[in-house]
């Protein structure tokens, strides 16, 4: 990555690729101005859903949601933005709480889904956790 960017890293769950909601989605970032590093549609693994939310492996969910994760394809995306202009603080609040239930309408989980086990779209919640899901997900020279 340059050094005068700032990376995020989105994905879009596996019920939401089958909605036909990736049209809608990437819509979203690209009118917003975050350029397309990396994008793939992929079935991953089980062992790479397990790496992907190691943080969470002692939650209640998280099996749960690694077989979920796993039930079908899912779109995963790097995008970016010059340095302070705050790519991953804005995609968060594009994206809305994590808890459908929390998020305001106009924001993606504010205005397509309802359930926080089947939210749409997971992305980077800080500059510091962009760097480990983009090395899992992209290898560098899939990253433009
Ligand atoms: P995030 O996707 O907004 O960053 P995380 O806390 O990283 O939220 O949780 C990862 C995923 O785990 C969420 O997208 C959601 O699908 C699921 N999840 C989080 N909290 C709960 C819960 O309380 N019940 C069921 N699933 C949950
Ligand atoms: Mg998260």
């Amino acid at each position: 990555m340059a050094a005068n960017k700032e990376c995020t890293f989105i994905a879009i769950k596996p019920d939401d690729v089958q909605r036909g909601l990736i049209g809608d989605i990437i819509k979203r970032f690209e009118q917003k101005g975050f350029q397309l590093v990396a994008m793939e549609c992929q079935q991953v693994s089980k062992e790479h859903l397990q790496q992907h939310y190691i943080d969470l492996k002692d939650r209640s969910f998280h099996n749960a949601l690694v077989d979920y994760m796993n039930s079908g394809p899912v779109v995963a995306m790097v995008r970016q933005g010059l340095k302070g202009l705050n790519v991953v603080k804005t995609g968060r609040i594009m994206l809305g709480e994590t808890n459908p239930v929390d998020s305001k309408p106009s924001t993606i989980k504010g205005d397509f889904c309802i359930q926080v086990g089947r939210n749409i779209c997971p992305g980077s919640d800080s500059v510091e956790s962009v760097e480990k899901p983009n090395a899992l997900w992209f290898k560098d020279d899939e990253q433009v």
